[in-house]
């Protein structure tokens, strides 16, 4: 098992807070796994035993002010879950909120009853195993947020969502490059220093409706506007994680290019060179940062104008660039160039011929095949094991992020344009009137799963469904 010391270790590369793993006591485990645990399992299997606790606390976000948030274990973000492909996670999760509330592990391939999807609220003042094993293959940036009906957004907005990071048996890129993991949020403030939830009769409430809930404060791991080093020549490996209910980020580093190595679901089969990086509500991406500039001198990341509204509620300042965090060079002489692999790992194609059926799903405002969300209704049935290709049609003049539980997909095709590479995504943004084609299989986990438009006050209005794999 991970040792404290490990964890720490890998929490402080990452600039991030540490799960810290009490001992492991080999025990009877009242798992909500479909599985059971065999005794040889335990000992042959990493077991990531942690406890994570909401609850309602005050933080200082913004100068000169106390804010009333909602944290897991007292942190915003909450703590960095970090594992390793093959290992067995126990979350041992207590709801100490004044409302019903879900753990959802964005992108994690694990069974249906550990999703922790609407289907599974816990109540107030109760606590819920999730017990699920990391898949060979899935080693990549994921995360973690409520999902409970109707309030994921305000329960998010308050504060509740976190980093997974699933690493590899043999990671291809160079344990020497340092990590940074950056979480992107915004959010929007009254006088007092209190969240603005504002009243959705009013104009602000009907415009968040519409566009999903935006502030004009920019948050990297609840900081605003950090700084970072790296030293010249120095290559840095970031995972980037949209965490923000509506915003869609256009990410450019001035004077820089990036190296594009990564979405959802892990690494691409080679790099890419990119200027910027388009990146949806839910998305992430695995970017390479090559100190390029010489000591002394700086950079900042920064969100470029992206027009993801309809013109009736698109923001005034939408067209203004806005700097995110500062990149500042160290004084030290520049390192020498490393080497960088050009083959990163081979992702098998989803082979379209294999597909026994193409499930359309139609977006307008709200709704997608004209019906918002009924828990007790099935949207779509498919067999277990089964390949299929589902069809996303935009039909309305803005972008939705659309997101599907449970299995990992490869997208073919964005308005009729092939994919120029393959990877595995569990969020597709689709903008204004396109249409965008991916392919799924079923591998295994029986179960209700959701899918939904990522922009968080559409899906608590109820633009989401239910696939069931059975
Ligand atoms: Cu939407």
């Amino acid at each position: 098992m991970i040792s404290r010391r490990e964890f720490l270790e890998s929490a402080a590369r990452l600039g991030a807070a540490a799960v810290i793993v009490p001992e492991y006591v080999p025990r009877r485990i009242e798992s909500i796994d479909s599985g059971t645990i065999a005794v040889n399992d335990i000992h042959s299997q990493r077991i990531v035993e942690v406890t994570l606790t909401a609850a309602p606390t005050r933080l200082s976000l913004i100068p000169d002010a106390l804010t009333e948030v909602y944290t897991y274990n007292g942190r915003l973000p909450g703590p960095t879950l970090e594992v390793r492909e093959g290992d067995r996670v126990i979350v041992h999760f207590r709801n100490e909120l004044p409302e019903p509330t879900t753990i959802h592990w964005h992108g994690l391939h694990i069974p249906f009853v550990a999703d922790g999807s609407p289907f599974h609220p816990v109540p107030p003042g109760k606590q819920l195993d999730y017990v699920f094993t990391i898949q060979p293959g899935t080693a990549g940036t994921y995360w973690y947020h409520p999902h409970p009906n109707h309030r994921t957004g305000y329960q998010i907005a308050k504060g509740l969502y976190g980093a997974i990071i699933v690493r590899a048996a043999g990671d291809p890129l160079p344990a020497s490059l340092s990590e940074r993991l950056l979480i992107l949020s915004d959010n929007r403030f009254l006088p007092d220093g209190s969240l603005d939830f504002p009243d959705l009769r009013s104009p602000s409430g009907r415009a968040d409706a519409e566009n999903g809930r935006e502030g004009k404060v920019l948050f990297v791991n609840g900081k605003i506007m950090p700084t970072l080093s790296i030293r010249s020549g120095e290559v840095q490996r970031w995972r980037v994680i949209n965490a923000s209910a509506g915003r869609i980020y256009r990410l450019s580093l001035t004077g820089h290019s990036f190296l594009h190595v990564g979405s959802d679901g892990g690494l691409f089969e080679r790099p890419i060179e990119v200027k910027e990086i388009l990146l949806a509500p839910a998305e992430r991406v695995e970017l390479l940062v090559r100190g390029t500039e010489s000591p002394g001198s700086s950079a900042r990341l920064q969100t470029l104008p992206y027009d993801r509204y309809v013109p009736q509620t698109r923001p005034g300042d939408w067209i203004d660039p806005r700097d995110i965090l500062a990149l500042r060079y160290t004084t030290e002489s520049p390192l020498a160039p490393i080497a960088l692999p050009e083959l990163l790992r081979p992702i098998p194609p989803l082979d379209t011929a294999q597909a026994t059926a193409t499930q359309v799903m139609v977006l307008s405002q709200g709704l997608i095949n004209g019906k918002t969300m009924d828990m007790n209704r099935v949207d779509v049935r498919s067999p277990l094991g089964a390949t299929e290709i589902w069809q996303i049609e935009n039909i309305v003049g803005m972008d939705h992020p659309f997101h599907l539980h449970g299995f990992q997909f490869q997208v073919l095709e964005r308005d009729g344009v092939p994919e120029p590479y393959r990877c595995w995504k569990d969020t597709v943004n689709v903008p204004k009137h396109q249409t965008a084609r991916f392919i799924v299989r079923y591998a295994d986990y029986p179960g209700k799963w959701m899918f939904h438009c990522h922009i968080l006050d559409h899906e608590d209005h109820g633009m989401m469904g239910i696939l069931e794999v059975q």
